[in-house]
């Protein structure tokens, strides 16, 4: 789901670790020159480690944004005019034995920078190190020795068909993904192969592609849609065809790693209901170097309704030291790469088939899932590396905010009850397209299923949530002397922090969400993206020290009280008054409670419905 909002992930984000220690991490943009260093190789240290190439992708908690996208093809003919047919339809795939081997990074000689950059244009990533990979290439064994214990028993597990849906992706990543399955699985959980066609239009992808997989030692198929249909039909056409017991959907640049599968299939022979993802990995658009990410993250989505990876808050995170290994449950999944039940798929109501092109399907099916008695979960276990791209340039009639903001209104309207409203009232480009969804269909989905309420699926499945409810205040934090707006940090030009100090503006009218913060029954202050109103329970260095907006942590320090009679927003770990210190402009800060009118606060709520 890379959105024109979203591109704004390669930025300078700071990064909360799960004991709240705060690291300031600045992100390098990686050139050719620098390269990224192998992924680590003690990966039984759960310990938070970021290379260079992993924290471009980062969304603004500090964690990877996954990109639900599968389209391979976005030349521009204005942008790209040396890009001509000839050179689309030629296969330039040309292996050098040991290029990229272990997942290293391929180093591109100067001489060949012209001829890089010029393929670059073609599918957003550096085919000319993609093509020059074996198809085999090896990569490092990411798993935990527990992992590795835990599923070395040969059990009987489902066997799966995988399901890869493209248009106009490379030979070589196409086919490295292919070839990591095939090469990374045990032949008897692999059922089938399914390539699926959305109407790619490069020549090597038509005959030559059937003629290939026919050779291939597991049955691999490619299926066209004839038409453009989307990533959603192409799927629902890929599962319709298919015949294991299990159903793998993955993008088409992939890489699996070993021991891959037997966390899914395991997790879904336990329990059809279940819906498991892998952690995704990093595969660098420059260098195709290997980066193994971080195994403890969760997915969730923000007011928009775009998909965030949060970390586990200190509480969670002691849940889960009895067992780190174990698939946990997650609010959202990032929609690429899971495994599910063929039967419970079809049983669940597939897909919502009137969701155009990509975006919105992953919460679609994640709702659904919860909401109508099945989970989604992440086999931590699980390793697949995905090749994240800058930039993906859309390519589709209608443009992408029309396509998106369609999706994301059928998710609203079918899912969400009240919090339909709320995103409609704040996101506008939503809200015109509302009553041009047919969802007669999908509302009978949740009928027949009997599919329990959004308010359910906040409470149970994501109750550190930082939506709007009934229990809570939303609204606007006025300063009583200036009148102006606590305002979370918003983000200006690429490079910019999401929390750092909380800022006071003048209010926006009509609201905006930018202004709009949530205070909890247990008094925390959050606003979107999981960001909270945070200051030290103790600082001897100032006496006033500093407010600020940070990653949600749960502990004390973000922790207020808003006294009605008095105004006062006292902070409980240190018993000290939110205060905006006019005179000497220190800004917001905790400062002895006095009476001043500086200290002073309206709440003022805002309808959310
Ligand atoms: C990849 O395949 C080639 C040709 O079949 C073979 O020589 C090579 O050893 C394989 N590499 C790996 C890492 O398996
Ligand atoms: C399967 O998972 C669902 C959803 O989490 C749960 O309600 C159900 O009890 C589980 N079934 C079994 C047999 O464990
Ligand atoms: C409260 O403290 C501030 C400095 O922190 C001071 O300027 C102000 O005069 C005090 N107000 C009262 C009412 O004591
Ligand atoms: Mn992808």
């Amino acid at each position: 789901m890379l959105l024109p909002k979203m591109r704004k992930l390669f930025r300078v984000w700071p990064i909360l670790l799960s004991v709240g220690v705060l690291i300031s991490l600045f992100v390098i943009w990686p050139r050719q020159s620098d390269r990224s260093k192998n992924p680590p190789n003690d990966p039984d240290d759960a310990s938070l480690r970021l290379l260079d190439s992993e924290k471009r992708y980062m969304d603004n908690r500090g964690i990877q944004v996954i990109v639900g996208h599968y389209i391979g093809d976005s030349v521009d003919p204005l942008q790209s005019p040396n890009i001509d047919q000839d050179l689309l339809n030629k296969n330039m795939f040309n292996p050098r034995p040991y290029e990229g081997r272990d997942g290293n990074p391929v180093m591109i000689p100067p001489k060949d920078f012209v001829l890089m950059k010029q393929l670059f244009q073609i599918n957003r990533f550096n085919l000319l190190a993609s093509d020059r990979i074996p198809l085999n290439r090896s990569l490092p064994d990411v798993r935990k020795k527990t992992c590795i214990a835990r599923y070395s028993g040969s059990k009987h597990l489902p066997s799966t068909s995988v399901i890869i849906v493209f248009h106009n992706e490379a030979w070589s990543t196409l086919l490295r993904t292919v070839h990591s399955v095939i090469g990374r699985s045990p032949r008897h959980l692999l059922h089938e192969i399914i390539l699926v066609d959305d109407s790619s239009n490069r020549e090597f992808l038509g005959a030559p592609l059937d003629e290939y997989v026919r050779n291939l030692e597991v049955p691999t198929r490619v299926l066209r849609s004839g038409k453009r249909i989307g990533l959603v039909n192409a799927r629902l056409l890929g599962a319709g065809d298919a015949t294991g017991q299990v159903l793998t959907f993955l993008d088409a640049h992939c890489e699996c790693t070993v021991g891959w599968l037997e966390p899914l299939l395991d997790a879904v022979a336990q329990n059809r209901t279940r819906i498991v993802s892998p952690v995704i990995d990093i595969i660098n658009d420059d260098t195709f170097s290997y980066t193994r990410s971080f195994e403890l993250h969760w997915g969730a989505f923000n007011w928009d309704l775009h998909f965030r990876w949060l970390t586990f808050g200190g509480s969670k995170l002691e849940q889960r030291r009895g067992d780190m290994v174990a698939p946990f449950k997650t609010p959202a999944m990032a929609g690429g790469l899971f495994s599910m039940n063929r039967e419970y798929f079809f049983e669940l109501g597939g897909y919502d088939d009137q969701m155009q092109i990509w975006g919105g399907e992953n919460l679609e099916l994640s709702f659904r899932a919860w909401q109508c008695g099945g989970s989604v979960e992440i086999a931590p276990c699980s390793h697949v590396g995905h090749l994240f791209r800058k930039s993906s340039p859309y390519t589709f009639p209608g443009g992408v905010g029309d396509i998106l903001y369609s999706n994301l209104a059928r998710v609203a309207l079918v899912w969400m009850d009240e919090w339909a409203e709320f995103y409609f009232k704040f996101n506008p480009a939503a809200e015109r397209l509302r009553d041009k969804q047919q969802i007669r269909g999908r509302l009978a989905v949740r009928e027949r299923l009997q599919c329990k309420g959004f308010e359910w699926y906040l409470d149970n499945v994501w109750p550190q949530h930082f939506f709007p409810k009934d229990d809570r205040f939303f609204g606007k934090i006025i300063h009583a002397v200036t009148g102006d707006c606590l305002m979370r940090p918003v983000t200006k030009g690429t490079y910019t922090q999401p929390f750092g100090n909380a800022d006071m503006e003048p209010c926006i009218s009509p609201p905006q969400l930018s202004q709009m913060f949530v205070m909890t029954s247990d008094g925390v202050i959050v606003t979107d993206e999981s960001v909270c109103l945070d200051a030290p329970e103790r600082d001897t260095r100032h006496e006033k020290p500093k407010v600020k907006i940070m990653a949600c942590s749960g502990l004390r320090r973000q922790k207020w009280q808003y006294d009605a009679k008095r105004k006062t927003l006292v902070h409980l770990g240190s018993k000290m008054c939110l205060q905006l210190s006019l005179k000497k402009s220190d800004g917001l800060v905790i400062a002895t409670c006095n009476k001043s009118a500086e200290q002073q606060w309206e709440l003022e709520a805002v309808p959310w419905k």
